[in-house]
């Protein structure tokens, strides 16, 4: 049989090396992103209505994306707490808006139902609809979406109606490849491609995107420190 060792599944110390190729973030730029990450997060608002949204007057990031991709499970891994928003093998857990603040209150984790929920009802499909297109349109504190895409799937189209939402929200939104532990390296690469000629095709979303897995710790880091560096660029501006 050939050499198929390239088809292996890379050691997740290789995906970091790629990972640090394709966004390398300076000492400094991760320090800041320890720091901010190191406040207490804890959870303060599950809003089914536009009426039932915490007051505003702290920066929010929110984790979109369909349902099962992962949204909770990478709130989870950045907060390094294990079960701060919950999570499910079945898709469809998260069925409100739900607000994690940092106890400095630097910053609110804002995680979404997932989109596209094959088994909830029309009716609840809906509402959450609504409730998402309200949130993105007049949230001033919302200061950027993840749009988490599931790195198996890549850019789906049920993922392209979200970023045409996007696009049309006026809101800045930045595309996370999650579960990359479940890739083989030419799949990466592959995939990194695919992306970055699809974002090119959004002019809303953010040219860099990121590679993570919650479950092996791969980019999370990286992550905390372009949150940290966004809420400072807000700051400035
Ligand atoms: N292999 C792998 N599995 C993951 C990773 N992140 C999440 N999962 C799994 O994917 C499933 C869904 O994760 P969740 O975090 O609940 O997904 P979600 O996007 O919040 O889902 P909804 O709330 O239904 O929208 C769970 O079984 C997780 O354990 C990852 O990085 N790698
Ligand atoms: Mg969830």
């Amino acid at each position: 049989m050939a050499n198929n060792e390239s088809d292996e599944k890379v050691k997740s110390v290789d995906k970091q090396n790629l990972l640090n190729l394709l966004k390398i973030k300076s000492k400094e730029e991760l320090e800041a992103g320890r720091r901010l990450f190191s406040s207490n997060v804890s959870f303060i608002a599950g809003s089914v209505k536009m009426g039932s949204l915490p007051i505003e007057g702290v920066p929010e990031i929110a984790f979109a994306g369909r349902s099962n991709v992962g949204k909770s499970s990478l709130i989870n891994s950045i907060t390094n707490r294990k079960t701060l928003a919950r999570t499910s093998q079945n898709p469809g857990r998260t069925q409100q808006i739900n607000f994690f603040e940092f106890e400095n209150k630097e910053l609110r984790l804002v995680d979404f139902p997932g989109f596209g929920y094959a088994k909830a009802s029309k009716k609840s499909i809906e509402k959450w609809t609504r409730l998402i297109h309200s949130y993105l349109r007049y949230r001033t504190a919302l200061k950027r979406v993840l749009l988490l895409i599931d790195s198996r799937r890549g850019i789906s189209p049920l993922d392209e109606e979200t970023m045409k939402v996007l696009d049309k929200s006026a809101v800045s939104y930045q595309i996370i490849l999650t579960k990359i532990d479940k890739l083989k390296i030419k799949e990466l690469e592959e995939l990194i491609v695919r992306t970055e000629t699809n974002c090119i095709k959004h002019p809303a979303a953010h040219p860099s995107f990121h590679l993570t897995s919650s479950l092996k710790g791969i980019g999370i880091q990286e992550l905390k420190a372009e949150i940290a560096s966004l809420l400072t660029s807000h700051v400035q501006n």
